[in-house]
């Protein structure tokens, strides 16, 4: 298979789901990279929030218009990447260290659309996943946590986080999301639920795209 082209045909699918005046939210990683320029090309007068420095850079440099989440309450559309997607519409986000400011931008988006190429559609969603810990108590956190080993290099968020990663049981996504959401000291992980996902977008080979509501 050809990731490169199913990514590119993902994301531009995605990018005639956006129209003229909307307030777009960006995801971040190498399908999102793709996503960008396609927006540029089809629409000029759009609001973007970028998920990451990242992002928020290729952004700029294609000319779309980046302003900060602040004032804005809600999100016309948002579009990101996945690591895994399971076939009840689980994700696993956070490959790229971004999952806190996803989330964010995610559940404040009118709809919440998911690009991929074909490697990240899984049966079952296999760990790791990805933590954002508050700097403030990290080792008690991590006593608490159990299995969650650190990022290595930049172990910081732009929001002053450390990244790692809990090598947990994914059985029950929903009990461990509900687990590590309520555990005081993570900021934010990367399980996505079902429900906060509109549309996904699997990009094939041949250029074509397979869409799961
Ligand atoms: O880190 C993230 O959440 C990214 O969106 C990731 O899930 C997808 O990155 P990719 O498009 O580079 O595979």
């Amino acid at each position: 298979i050809d990731v490169t082209r199913e990514k590119q045909a993902a994301a531009q699918e995605a990018a005639t789901l956006v129209s003229d005046g909307m307030t777009v939210g960006l995801g971040t990683g190498s399908t999102v990279a793709f996503l960008l320029p396609a927006l540029a090309d089809l629409h000029r007068n759009i609001r973007c929030i970028a998920t990451s420095p990242q992002t928020e850079s290729i952004a700029r440099q294609v000319g779309l218009m980046v302003e900060p989440f602040r004032d804005v309450i809600s999100l016309d559309i948002a579009i990101d990447g996945a690591d895994q997607i399971a076939p009840d519409g689980w994700l696993i986000k956070g490959g790229g260290a971004a999952h806190t400011r996803e989330k964010l931008v995610a559940i404040s988006a009118q709809r919440f659309i998911v690009i991929a190429d074909s490697t990240k559609t899984v049966n079952n969603l296999k760990g790791p996943v990805p933590v954002e810990l508050l700097a403030f108590g990290l080792g008690s956190t991590l006593h608490r946590l159990g299995n969650v080993t650190l990022r290595e290099g930049v172990p910081h968020s732009p929001d002053g986080g450390i990244i790692g990663d809990y090598h947990g049981r994914l059985d029950d996504p929903q009990s461990t999301a509900a687990w590590l959401s309520g555990t005081p000291g993570v900021v934010e992980h990367g399980l996505f639920p079902p429900e906060m996902v509109t549309t996904i977008i699997v990009g094939h080979t041949n250029g074509k795209v397979e869409q799961r509501i």
